[in-house]
């Protein structure tokens, strides 16, 4: 009750000055039009950015105009703040029929500048910024490229919505005055999506990362590997793609690319300050591979391959030498291929073998891994075997309450909570719904650090998930991240004493002209009032 008087009294406070600060006031203002017409000004008038700042001051009654003589200007000799000028003066080209010139400077120009700046000490940290509106100009200032980056997507939420639009429909634009210092909660704010039980195209992946990017997500984490279907080239065991490479779910045609499209799509989630986790899962959902080479399999007979949606039932022999050739071989060509320090070797939901030789498994399997320079994942059940003090245990069970050995690094990605592929409600017609529904709202309620009995500071960050056994293309993929992804986001980013379901509530409502804008396929819940 506290709580919802003070919200309701800083509301009332804003609301007097006109000025929107956290909880995130909304003013009196009216709401912007359908579609952007020509001539017409274009301002923010409701503050609804996701995931919300440390702190923030919105000041809706001030502006500054971005012209067709606005300059980017950037700290000299960084690349990375060149491309983010670059698409910030994307972003804003129809509006103003013209591309805004990007040049390097020191900060002194005085006004009609928006500067992008590497500084070195910078109180928020790694990927902290600071982002100043005024009547004069913008500034976005980090310690790293990575900051400056997330500042111009705080940036794109405080710019109207109609600037999503792609199509030539001139507009005069206007950013409202603000001064929000930032920083994230968690490291690690993963999005993880399964290519295996359904195959979704470089483009697809693509869209994914442009719409996770633009809340702050740092992680992908590509499952490339499972019993429908093995997705990324190796050259040393070339089957794996020809023949394991050929299903997926039901009746789809499958597909896997390549190791230059790996490489793009590594290259394009780079620049997005994204790093890609690629997954081979194992000792169980390997049926693709155990299909594609009878030696993997005890009985040295290949299975058919598989379209069903069943788990646990197949596995790697572990009494056969050949099974850790194949891994060396597999591992060592992904190691090459991934310049992130991360490799994610499953070891989830094996019902075949016993304790011991699952132990005995991922033991070796682990070892393989460090001797090709990277840093294991696991999901959480590698808990039953002998860890390296560098395994990182991402736990995904609803009930596993098994404490981690103290001091090891946790993703937490708890399936009742933060796996996307659960249904909304019983109505739905995709997802699946073992772990319960997630509707709108389970993802905010949420707390991580009240998941396990560990420090927080033992926890990297969390990740969201879709698996893909009934989603298979991007329509339906978008289905299931909007709006539980926003929720997500802004439960990796925001502290937790700054959070609050109705102020956020408010907020999402806030996005649905931009997502419409986007062309985003939303789950439009009722539980939401949309402002569209
Ligand atoms: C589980 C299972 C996956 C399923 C997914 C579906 C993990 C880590 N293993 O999560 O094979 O696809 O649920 O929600």
């Amino acid at each position: 009750m506290r709580q919802m008087i003070s919200v309701a009294s800083a509301l009332a406070t804003a609301m007097a000055l006109g000025v929107c600060t956290h909880p995130n006031a909304v003013t009196a203002a009216s709401a912007p039009p359908a579609a952007p017409v020509k001539g017409e000004q274009h301002a923010m008038t409701q503050p609804s950015i996701i995931p919300w700042p440390t702190s923030a001051t919105v000041n809706v009654s001030e502006r500054f105009q971005i012209t067709k003589s606005t300059i980017i200007e950037v700290s000299p000799g960084q690349p990375d703040l060149q491309r983010i000028a670059k698409s910030i003066a994307d972003l804003v080209a129809p509006a103003l029929e013209a591309s805004l010139t990007v040049r390097e400077g020191t900060g002194a120009a005085a006004s009609g500048v928006i500067r992008l700046e590497v500084t070195g000490g910078s109180p928020q940290g790694d990927e902290g910024y600071q982002l100043t509106v005024s009547p004069t100009g913008i500034r976005i200032v980090s310690s790293t490229p990575a900051g400056v980056f997330y500042g111009a997507q705080t940036l794109r939420q405080l710019l109207p919505w109609s600037i999503e639009y792609r199509g030539p429909r001139p507009f005069d634009v206007f950013v409202p005055s603000a001064q929000i210092s930032d920083k994230p909660r968690f490291g690690w704010r993963g999005a993880f999506l399964d290519v295996s039980r359904h195959f979704f195209s470089v483009d697809e992946v693509k869209r994914y990362i442009d719409l996770v990017a633009m809340y702050k997500f740092n992680r992908l984490h590509l499952h490339l590997s499972d019993d429908q279907g093995w997705r990324v080239q190796i050259d040393s065991w070339p089957n794996l793609t020809t023949h394991g490479g050929s299903t997926e779910v039901k009746d789809g045609p499958g597909g896997f690319y390549t190791k230059a499209q790996y490489a793009e799509l590594v290259a394009y989630a780079r620049d997005r300050f994204i790093l890609v986790v690629p997954e081979i899962d194992m000792p169980s959902h390997s049926n693709a591979a155990q299909a594609s080479y009878p030696e993997l399999n005890c009985n040295g007979i290949a299975p058919p391959l598989y379209t069903g949606i069943d788990v646990g039932f197949s596995n790697f022999c572990v009494d056969k030498e050949i099974t850790f050739k194949f891994l060396d071989d597999v591992l060592g060509e992904l190691a090459a291929m991934t310049p992130g320090p991360y490799l994610h070797i499953g070891g989830d939901e094996v019902k075949k073998m016993t304790p011991a030789q699952y132990a005995a498994f991922m033991e070796r399997a682990q070892g393989i891994v460090a001797k090709h320079g990277k840093t294991v994942i696991a999901w959480d059940e590698i808990i039953h075997s002998k860890l390296l003090p560098s395994t990182v245990i991402q736990y995904w069970r609803p009930d596993a309450s098994m404490a981690p050995p103290p001091g090891t690094k946790l993703i937490l990605s708890p399936a009742n909570k933060i796996y996307l592929d659960m249904k909304y409600d019983d109505n739905a017609v995709l997802g699946q719904n073992w772990a319960g529904n997630v509707d709108v709202g389970v993802p905010y309620g949420w707390d991580p650090a009240t998941h396990l009995k560990v420090p927080e500071s033992d926890i990297m960050g969390i990740e969201t998930a879709i698996w893909s056994e009934t989603p298979d293309n991007i329509r339906d993929l978008e289905f299931m991240l909007f709006p539980r992804i926003a929720e997500v986001a802004e439960v990796a980013w925001t502290a937790q004493p700054a959070r609050h379901w109705d102020d956020f509530r408010a907020r999402l409502g806030g996005q649905a002209r931009r997502w419409s804008a986007l062309g985003i396929n939303a789950y439009w819940s009722p539980k939401i009032d949309w402002q569209r």
